[in-house]
């Protein structure tokens, strides 16, 4: 964990390429896919499991932040905000069941990043007031990676609640190569990832595919 936080511009760039690592999902061995995607040119990476036991988590996620803190790629861990604090992660991303954004900012402190996923617009429009440094936009598309996603949001909703928050942004939820622009034109600072890099043959090339094509739009945009 930093010091101090990152500044937003800062915090915007490093959410470019966000990759969301779930063994769960995956036959692979997590540590090399995330070593794959870092190569790739990942810029944020974040440990997400729903079964796996917090000691077998937390050892996961010791391993996961010293491979990022040499790569300078942010680490974030997924909804156990205790694992978080205590691996010494860069930031926590939280979903709207989980506990009130003030109450883990209470936890985290001051230096920790929080990530929040907003149920809707108006949910957005007090996340940051609420302790969020950025929110995490989804599902745009369609998904077999979230047993419990919500609708489908397409593009437009998307754009409005990235209006709403009015803070740096993500969008999740069955984004790939070729989908990628289009919600970087929709104004998200990045893309979060399940399948397209750990469900990929290469990784590491999925990883490349994907940044080109979203520094590409950012550039343009
Ligand atoms: N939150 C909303 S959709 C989603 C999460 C965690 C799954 C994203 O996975 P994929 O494979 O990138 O669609």
């Amino acid at each position: 964990m930093p010091a101090t936080k990152l500044s937003e511009a800062d915090l915007r760039r490093k959410l470019a390429i966000y990759y969301v690592a779930d063994p769960e999902q995956t036959e692979r061995d997590i540590l090399a896919v995330v070593d794959e995607a870092m190569a790739g040119g990942a810029t944020s990476v974040q440990l997400r499991t729903k079964h796996t036991d917090g000691r077998d988590m937390f050892h996961l996620a010791v391993a996961m932040v010293r491979r990022c803190q040499e790569k300078d790629v942010l680490f974030f861990v997924n909804d156990r905000v205790d694992i978080g604090i205590a691996c010494g992660a860069d930031g926590v991303h939280v979903g709207a069941k989980a506990l009130p954004l003030p109450a883990t900012r209470a936890l985290t402190g001051d230096a920790m990043i929080i990530g929040y996923s907003p149920v809707d617009a108006s949910d957005a429009a007090t996340a940051g007031a609420r302790g969020a440094d950025y929110v995490g936009l989804g599902p745009v598309f369609g998904t077999q990676s979230k047993n419990d996603a919500q609708p489908e949001l397409g593009l437009l909703l998307l754009s409005q609640q990235v209006v709403a928050a009015g803070i740096p942004s993500v969008a999740i939820g069955g984004i790939t190569v070729a989908n990628a622009g289009s919600v970087i034109r929709a104004g998200v600072d990045g893309v979060a990832v399940i399948s397209a890099i750990q469900g990929a043959p290469d990784p590491k090339r999925a990883t490349e595919s994907l940044a080109l094509a979203v520094n590409l739009s950012l550039i343009e945009r």
